[in-house]
């Protein structure tokens, strides 16, 4: 990784880790045990890909930092929220994530669900309260992030890969799924900063949409690659847990090698939505590359 890129990956990483610090209660305020899981489900790990992502589509538009943070954390949170509902025994029934115990181990599975419950509206209360953006914009971001975790989004995403275990699903069944479970969010976090800046032409605006839904495709693909590939105390969550539980990924029902050729053919499609930004694009390409070639 270019080391201009590593510096600005670090500096926005701790940047949004400081504004989720400032938005999450501390675990000295009651219920205590509560704040706890959320802290911990919050700051045990995670990548912060989806906030590098606003952070990112804000350098590409130009979109002021400050003005960004709102929806990083929200999006962050509602991320968090998801990962513990997914590891639940009544969905993916995982033990490990992000090499350490998922939350429900570390708690309990009330503690867990309570939580999550406690995370989706603090992420609303967030972009509610935002100080320094119009009530416009605070009401699309609200919509934009709302939708993106609903039934016609995430929720709705998991709920169709939890039926389709076993089952055998055609290319578009099986992306459609993955735009939803996965890619909504994704795209939300690239999409909020075209919310807050108002001067985009259509053509831009299509070509920013189009590179959000492709990459957010991608991602759940090399996911799937890796729960295949990876090694459990690399990819932080046991390797080929997915296999065992029958689910409907794209290596199991069109083999790696096909599901390597997809992920690079999105890449690079999605990477040339972006020429009519030029170099200000430089940070989102960075981000498409890596989340195509990441080894966790
Ligand atoms: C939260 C509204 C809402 C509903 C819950 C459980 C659920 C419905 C949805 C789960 C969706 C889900 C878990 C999709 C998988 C997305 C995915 C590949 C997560 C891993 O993301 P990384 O690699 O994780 O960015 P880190 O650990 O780096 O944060």
């Amino acid at each position: 990784m270019p080391d201009k890129f590593k510096d600005r990956i670090a500096a926005y990483q701790e940047r949004v880790d400081s504004c989720l610090d400032a938005a999450l209660p501390q675990v000295s305020v009651g219920p205590e045990r509560l704040h706890g899981a959320m802290r911990y489900a919050v700051f045990n790990g995670g990548k912060r890909v989806r906030p590098l992502l606003v952070y990112a589509a804000g350098e590409c538009l130009g979109v002021e930092p400050h003005l960004l943070d709102g929806p990083a954390v929200a999006i962050e949170l509602i991320h968090a929220f998801s990962l513990i509902h997914d590891d639940l025994p009544a969905m993916d029934d995982d033990d490990l994530r992000r090499g350490k115990p998922t939350v429900h181990i570390q708690y309990d599975e009330a503690t867990a669900i309570l939580a999550a419950d406690a995370l989706q509206p603090l992420a609303f209360s967030v972009l509610a309260g935002l100080g320094n953006a119009s009530a416009s914009a605070r009401n699309q971001l609200v919509r934009l992030i709302a939708d993106a975790c609903g039934s016609l989004g995430m929720t709705g995403g998991q709920s169709a890969d939890l039926a389709a275990e076993g089952k055998t699903l055609t290319v578009d069944e099986l992306e459609h799924m993955y735009a939803l479970k996965t890619g909504a969010l994704i795209h939300a976090a690239i999409f909020s900063a075209r919310i807050l800046y108002k001067d985009l032409d259509d053509a831009r605006t299509a070509a920013l949409d189009n590179f959000g839904r492709k990459i957010g495709i991608a991602f759940q693909i090399k996911d799937d690659i890796l729960d295949v590939e990876g090694e459990t105390h690399v990819i932080g969550k046991p390797s080929g847990s997915d296999a065992e539980r029958g689910k409907a990924t794209y290596p199991a029902l069109f083999g790696v090698d096909a599901s390597r050729e997809r992920c690079d053919e999105l890449l690079s499609s999605a990477l040339s939505d972006l020429a009519s930004f030029g170099s200000a694009a430089a940070p989102l390409e960075w981000l498409a590359r890596y989340i195509v070639e990441r080894g966790q």
